[in-house]
């Protein structure tokens, strides 16, 4: 008895004994656990947004961290039909007829060369266009296209203030664009830096100039911060104008390139006049443009262009090397003025490679995007050996790496391209995740995986899934952000808006019906429509609601229309009458007990029936 009862006391005291012992061991190592550094209770929000990159599905995702959950997917490039994005008329005037865009690089505006909350732009690299989201509800307003760019992957990185987002060519093509043989690509393609003007208060983008370019493929893009502003630096590779097997042909050379551009000289030579019209955008040939745009010779096949938080370097992570190349801007500004040239391409000057590098930093194989914290740290991805390396700005000694699950593309720190990173986290973006989550067939989710910086040594926390494809993101700091909760109803300008439901009405002009309809807890006014075969009838939908968190959809039973209208929010959408019937209709956002009774019938007749 006395041996049972000491086994059971044992047993009890062993739980809370392990538990202490683990908490005096974590207190030593600095305070908390990884579990405690990524938990979030219930109740409490996280302290960051993430917003990573959707790739193909032309969705951005947007994450809180440190607890890796998924607020939301902001649909962007393609259709969402839960919100109706793509289905009523506004979103679908804004996606200009394409129903996919490959989503790289989402990019927050910046003051003073920090985040500040304000927007949120992505690139397409299929169909060459950079979008806007507005950070006050988290929607997509407006997407341009950017002629002349094929495949534009280099964008849409932003300059300090937001003067511009950038855009270059990752497939060049014939500029303008026309039939000439595939074999003719050296004298007859070409890529193009692109150049989007912002406006300062509604965010408005417009192509504002672009320059001819040699057809390189044109990769990733940085913009010069404190005494680089003024330019811009685009990383490129197949310096060796390969069109066919990339893969060997674009593979040669031992140094590709970064292009220097000096966009405020741009400008200067815009104002000049010195352009031609190609496509309704103003291009510059640097041919006919000298001092525009120089290359620092970089090895091999660089992706990241990243330029310091000074701005007085430009970090090229060449992806088949097994070192970072530093460039040094002062260097890079002597070099230019001494004329310490190694030959020209297309007019553009080529730096001598000893006359503009500053280090080659070993940080390990396949080198591809550098960030920085707010110690004087870099850190780089390594998609060979998956692993991040921690180095130091100055000294350029490697001092820390971690491995990562694994083939680590991007990553990103907390304002971690700014001129003031806040150190805390990175967040490695993996492209392969076998056997990371449970499994769902053969197509797996990709990876993301939290690493705490805040140390001497990197600390990996947390795993998330991440949709297809999180090929670049952004952190900023989430009091930044601050959302409208409802649309102020008596702020609603929509021309189709009505404001209470005596407004609600059907307007007939020959087959084109509008109706003016209110959606409120849990009715629509009207709810019995009347229409003939062959209508095109328009719902004008207010929401009326404001209180928060009060969102109405909109569904026709058998057909293709289904949106969600906000709090004081209009959305028009077209449905056409085309066979005779009876349609209902019904609220698809759960918005109260009586949710289930927000419907409607729509009658078709048979057309001259009536
Ligand atoms: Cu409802």
């Amino acid at each position: 008895m006395r041996l049972i009862n000491c086994g059971k006391i044992m047993r009890l005291l062993s739980l809370p004994l392990l538990v202490g012992f683990l908490g005096l061991l974590f207190a030593c190592k600095g305070g908390q656990s990884p579990a405690e550094k990524v938990y979030v209770p219930p109740g409490k929000l996280d302290s960051y947004y993430a917003f990573l990159s959707g790739g193909h599905s032309g969705q951005i995702g947007v994450f809180g961290l440190p607890s890796g959950r998924l607020i939301k997917m902001i649909p962007v490039f393609a259709p969402d039909v839960a919100i109706g994005w793509g289905i009523d008329e506004g979103s679908k005037e804004i996606m200009g007829g394409y129903i996919w865009g490959d989503a790289h690089h989402p990019a927050l505006s910046e003051t003073n060369g920090d985040y500040d909350g304000r927007w949120l732009f992505i690139n397409d690299t299929a169909n060459g266009r950079i979008a806007r989201i507005d950070l006050k509800d988290f929607v997509t307003k407006e997407i341009i296209t950017l002629p002349n760019v094929g495949g534009n992957h280099a964008s849409p990185f932003v300059t300090p203030n937001t003067e511009y987002l950038v855009g270059a060519t990752r497939f060049s093509i014939p500029v303008p664009n026309r039939d000439v043989p595939i074999e003719t690509y050296k004298e007859n393609f070409n890529g193009v830096i692109a150049f989007v003007s912002v406006d300062k208060d509604t965010g408005h983008m417009e192509n504002a100039f672009q320059i001819l370019m040699p057809p390189f493929d044109y990769d990733l893009a940085d913009a010069g911060k404190r005494v680089s502003y003024g330019w811009a630096f685009f990383s490129c590779y197949n310096s060796e104008e390969a069109y066919k097997d990339l893969e060997v042909e674009a593979s040669q050379k031992d140094r590709d390139f970064i292009a220097a551009v000096n966009w405020k000289a741009a400008e200067e030579a815009i104002k000049e006049g010195k352009y031609k019209e190609i496509n309704g955008v103003k291009v510059i040939d640097p041919q006919e443009v000298k001092g525009i745009v120089y290359f620092l010779p970089t090895p091999k096949s660089p992706h990241g262009s990243d330029v310091t938080p000074d701005g007085k370097y430009i970090v090229g992570g060449g992806k088949l090397a097994a070192v970072v190349t530093v460039h040094g801007f002062e260097k890079m500004q002597e070099a230019i003025k001494k004329g310490d040239f190694d030959g020209e391409v297309m007019g553009i000057p080529i730096l001598k490679y000893e006359s503009v590098r500053v280090a080659e930093v070993p940080v390990g194989l396949g080198p591809l995007h550098t960030q920085f914290d707010d110690q004087g740290y870099a850190y780089t991805s390594l998609f060979v050996d998956s692993a991040i390396a921690k180095w130091k700005l100055g000294t350029w000694e490697v001092v820390d790496k971690i491995p990562v699950y694994y083939n680590i593309g991007h990553l990103a720190a907390v304002h971690g391209d700014t001129v003031k990173p806040r150190g805390k986290f990175v967040l490695a973006m993996n492209k392969i995740a076998k056997g990371r989550y449970l499994p769902v067939g053969p197509s797996h989710p990709e990876s993301a995986q939290l690493i705490d910086i805040s140390g001497k040594k990197m600390e990996m926390l947390l795993d998330f899934p991440t949709p297809v494809e999180p090929h670049y993101g952004q952190i900023i700091d989430a009091t930044l952000i601050k959302p409208e909760l409802v649309y102020p109803l008596d702020q609603n300008k929509d021309p189709y808006a009505i404001k209470s439901a005596d407004q609600a009405r059907v307007e007939r002009n020959g087959n084109r019906v509008d109706v003016y309809m209110i959606a409120i807890r849990s009715h629509f006014t009207p709810n019995i429509l009347k229409f003939e075969e062959g209508d095109n009838v328009y719902f004008h939908i207010t929401n009326l609601e404001q209180d928060v968190d009060i969102t109405h959809g909109f569904g026709i039973n058998f057909s293709n229309v289904d949106m969600q209208i906000e709090p004081g929010e209009t959305k028009t959408v077209k449905w056409v009458a085309e066979k005779p019937g009876i349609y209902p209709f019904y609220c698809t956002n759960f918005c109260s007990a009586l949710h289930q009774e927000m419907q409607g019938y729509i009658e078709v007749a048979s057309k001259g029936s009536k």
